[in-house]
């Protein structure tokens, strides 16, 4: 088969394959249980990693891949979400047949808004009629890992299959929140539930279980003709996890492939006991877990890779600066990022992630905190454990973090015992910012 393009396992993949294909991004989805966090934008606009925002990983995936031809379907809360495409991806401009297309739900065949994930690709249907990819790389904007889906799109052709389903094994306590695979020696997949009650664990491993990453490759022309079946069937959800998936696995006629992410994930590393990394950051939890893990030595997952690059928008601001103030006392940062435009002036931040545009001031201490941009941490603020969102401004002297009780009367604390604050919790208005 010429276009499965062999190579060595670490040789980056790209061939005509990932050229002619098309990806969906879907990221239209809230994101609920990032709480207040996503009131005012939808998930993969939400920052990360002291610099990008959660859909530059699916972005710098594709781009890194050599899949050119993006669309990305927008449904709640999507300004924010537009203007960072806008902004920081709009060199995709159509040149060489590279782009990238912005699908915002706009009732273009029925009066609904997007219904399931299925109905987000189904209304945007003509798109993919006049590019005519061979192939339909369907992702979600919502998760944080490095794949290479050219590897995936090479087992595609070369297992002729008419859908793929990327796939990871999880801790079986973790399954019912996904679709769960059960798979034949050759990686034919025999049987799919979205979401089961009682997870099936996989052969020999009790405590695992194959869950979907919700990364799936498509023939085209099957993709249209299942989504042209689907959008007539009125028991339908209109979901991919729901109807789409079990349909084929359940059509004998289907040739349905199980792609295992560890063949394709980017960068795995010892630290991570060579486990793919994948992330959900789907609650604030999971959100703080994963930055914090960026101030570890060696994270799992590694920013600085120069082989895939992961690539974001930001303002060009001058360096971020540590000063002593005038009391002699010094600003420092200890096993933390620190992004532009912050100014660290006398205070002092340990195992934290500051976004851009940060102040905090002389006395005040940070410690083991996400602090997205343009906070502003007064003078002798203590913030620990905590999640503070855009344009909050902490009062001078104001603690968080350290009393719990106090901090549910005003905050957001979960379940672990982390603070989140927006702006509206502290009483500002935001448009008088
Ligand atoms: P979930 O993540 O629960 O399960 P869903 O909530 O449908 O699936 O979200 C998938 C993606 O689509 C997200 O990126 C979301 O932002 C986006 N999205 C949701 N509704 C949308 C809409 N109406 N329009 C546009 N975009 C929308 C899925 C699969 C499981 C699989 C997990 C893996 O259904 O089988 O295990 O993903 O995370
Ligand atoms: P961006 O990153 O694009 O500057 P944000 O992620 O901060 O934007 O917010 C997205 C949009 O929601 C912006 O248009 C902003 O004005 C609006 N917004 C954010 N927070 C609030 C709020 N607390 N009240 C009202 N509007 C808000």
């Amino acid at each position: 088969n010429p276009e499965a393009n062999t190579q060595t396992p670490h040789t980056r993949f790209v061939s005509h394959l990932t050229r002619s294909t098309f990806a969906m991004i879907l990221a239209g989805g809230r994101g609920s249980r990032l709480m207040q966090l996503t009131d005012w934008r939808a998930k993969p606009a939400v920052p990360f990693g002291g610099k990008f925002r959660i859909i530059d990983f699916t972005l710098s995936n594709c781009v890194n891949s050599g899949i050119r031809r993006i669309g990305v379907a927008t449904q709640y809360k999507a300004q924010s979400l537009i203007h960072h495409l806008q902004r920081g991806w709009s060199f995709l401009d159509g040149r060489f047949d590279e782009f990238i297309e912005l699908l915002p739900a706009q009732q273009q065949i029925t009066e609904n808004w997007y219904q399931g994930t299925a109905d987000a690709v189904y209304q945007n249907l003509d798109h993919l009629r006049r590019t005519r990819p061979k192939h339909v790389l369907i992702l979600s904007g919502d998760h944080i890992y490095k794949m290479d889906y050219g590897r995936m799109l090479a087992e595609h052709a070369s297992n002729q299959a008419q859908l793929s389903v990327a796939c990871i094994d999880i801790p079986i306590e973790e399954a019912q929140a996904f679709g769960i695979m059960q798979i034949d020696e050759t990686q034919r997949v025999l049987g799919f539930s979205e979401k089961p009650q009682l997870p099936q664990a996989m052969p020999g491993r009790p405590d695992r279980a194959l869950a979907s990453m919700g990364v799936y490759v498509f023939d085209t022309d099957y993709l249209i003709a299942a989504l042209e079946r689907d959008a007539h069937d009125p028991q339908s959800a209109h979901d991919f996890g729901k109807d789409l998936i079990p349909h084929a696995v359940n059509d004998p006629q289907i040739v349905v492939h199980a792609h295992n992410f560890a063949d394709s994930c980017v960068g795995m590393t010892a630290e991570s006991g060579n486990l793919p990394y994948w992330r959900d950051v789907g609650t604030i939890d999971a959100y703080w877990e994963a930055n914090m893990e960026l101030t570890k030595i060696t994270p799992e997952l590694n920013l600085y890779d120069e082989d895939w690059p992961i690539w974001t928008w930001q303002e060009q601001l001058p360096p971020a600066k540590f000063i002593f103030d005038d009391a002699q006392r010094r600003g420092v940062a200890i096993d933390s990022l620190i992004s532009g435009g912050n100014i660290i002036s006398g205070a002092t931040v340990r195992r934290s992630l500051l976004f851009s545009r940060v102040r905090v001031h002389s006395y005040a201490t940070v410690e083991d905190s996400v602090i997205l941009p343009k906070a502003d941490i007064g003078r002798s603020a203590k913030v620990r454990r905590a999640v503070i969102d855009k344009h909050c401004r902490i009062a001078p002297g104001m603690s968080i973090g350290y009393d719990e009780k106090a901090d549910r009367q005003r905050f957001h604390v979960t379940d672990k015992g982390i603070v989140l604050v927006t702006p509206e919790m502290l009483g500002q208005n935001i448009h008088h910012i």
